[in-house]
């Protein structure tokens, strides 16, 4: 129905999403922080409300005509601070990176320490790296995890003790066992530091107790609203009270201009998803599905970092078998199966090549994947991983067709 709508000013955007769709329903898709969103978030994203401007916070605009914006937006604030139990959220960032430098701004200067997770040790661009504003601006230290793929917070407090940070980041993007938010805070009171939690990955595991969460530990929270938490592309900030209003006023001129209000509407619909029973039945299953993907990767003779996954990802570890992170997520591509390059600790690869891939279960749990279909997930892979040199033809066409019909079976957005 939609897509009629834009076919008939532009054929070609048109063509292209519907082929979008179409790949979105014929591969399996284990990018770990993708997800397949509801068609009343998607709904919401595509209302009037792209037409309005609300600079400032609800109720208090520089534009007028806010009146239904803003209840939207306090409803998305009432529903982020039940789901998280938080003292105060801020809907507006318009990603998880947005969120993450509104915290810089209102927490740290120019020139002051800032430790973060190493990019190449499963951390993020905006938790230091030396591209990203927050590795321009800040002097960074950072702390990686060891062989098992494990957070050292032996070492982390060392470090801290070393170069007395201002403000410590506790979260990751490819991270597959529990943070302990209770000793990153200990560490950050020792050296006198803000903590600031991460939890764009895990926000759903967070929001269900499926994962410990970082309140009352972290004076900041942020997070993505489209990864675990299937909802809109889009970003939150979560505080104690007493920084309400310098995180509001960091996001708000601070960083950012009008707020995307249709996205806000759909960040509202989402976390009122979220805050269901059947979204506590759908984390659960994130976590036995991710478990099941990486017993079966194993029981085929691969390594997976820290031999296992206490959340809704891991890192399949290819230096074993001899092959590339960039050859194997070219050939499940080829196969029906959608996933990322990604480095393991200590790769002698660079980062755009990498020993390893990363895969993760949210996308694939949300489509109805159970347990046993993460099972010949897990053996598709271990058989595209053999063929990743020859690249031979009919095993691809094979597999192709298991992947397939595991997504026939789980048919995405066809009601
Ligand atoms: N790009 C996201 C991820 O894949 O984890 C992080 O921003």
């Amino acid at each position: 129905m939609e897509l009629d709508v834009i076919r008939e000013i532009d054929a070609e955007v048109a063509e292209l999403i519907e082929s979008e769709l179409k790949r979105q329903q014929t591969t399996i898709e284990l990018i770990a922080s993708e997800n397949f969103t509801s068609r009343a978030v998607m709904a919401a994203c595509g209302s009037v409300l792209t037409n309005k401007y609300a600079e400032g916070k609800p109720y208090k605009r520089f534009y007028n005509g806010c009146e239904n914006v803003d209840k939207i937006e306090e409803i998305a604030q009432m529903r982020a601070k039940k789901l998280f139990n938080a003292d105060h959220a801020n809907v507006q960032p318009h990603s998880g990176a947005q969120a993450n430098m509104a915290v810089f701004l209102y927490a740290v200067k120019p020139g002051d320490t800032v430790m973060g997770m190493d990019l190449s040790n499963g951390g993020h661009l905006s938790h230091g790296s030396p591209v990203n504003f927050s590795g321009l601006y800040f002097d960074i230290v950072s702390y990686g995890i060891n062989d098992n793929g494990e957070i050292d917070y032996d070492n982390v407090r060392e470090i801290a003790l070393q170069h007395k940070p201002k403000l410590i980041i506790a979260g990751a993007s490819n991270y597959s066992r529990i943070i302990d938010f209770k000793r990153f805070k200990e560490i950050a009171d020792e050296v006198g530091a803000y903590l600031m939690a991460d939890i764009a990955h895990i926000a759903a595991l967070v929001a269900t107790g499926e994962h410990p969460s970082p309140f009352p530990y972290a004076d900041f929270v942020t997070t993505t609203t489209h990864k675990t938490l299937r909802g809109p592309r889009g970003g939150i900030i979560m505080c104690k009270e007493e920084h309400a209003l310098g995180i509001d006023k960091a996001v708000f001129p601070g960083i950012q201009g009008g707020p995307l209000e249709h996205i806000i509407a759909g960040k509202a619909v989402a976390l009122k998803e979220a805050l269901s029973d059947d979204f506590k039945k759908y984390a659960h299953q994130v976590v036995l599905n991710a478990k099941a993907l990486a017993q079966s990767l194993m029981d085929e003779g691969l390594d997976i970092v820290g031999n296992g996954t206490d959340n809704h990802l891991m890192t399949l570890d290819l230096r074993k078998v001899g092959k590339t992170g960039k050859d194997v997520a070219n050939i499940l591509e080829l196969v029906g199966i959608t996933a990322n390059k990604n480095t393991v600790p200590n790769d002698p690869q660079s980062p755009f090549v990498t020993s390893g891939v990363r895969l993760g279960s949210p996308a694939a749990t949300t489509r109805g994947f159970k347990e046993d279909d993460m099972k010949e997930v897990g053996k598709i892979i271990a058989e595209a991983v053999k063929i990743s040199d020859t690249k031979d033809e009919d095993k691809i066409k094979e597999l192709k067709e298991r992947s397939l019909k595991l997504c026939q079976k789980y048919p995405l957005y066809k009601d």
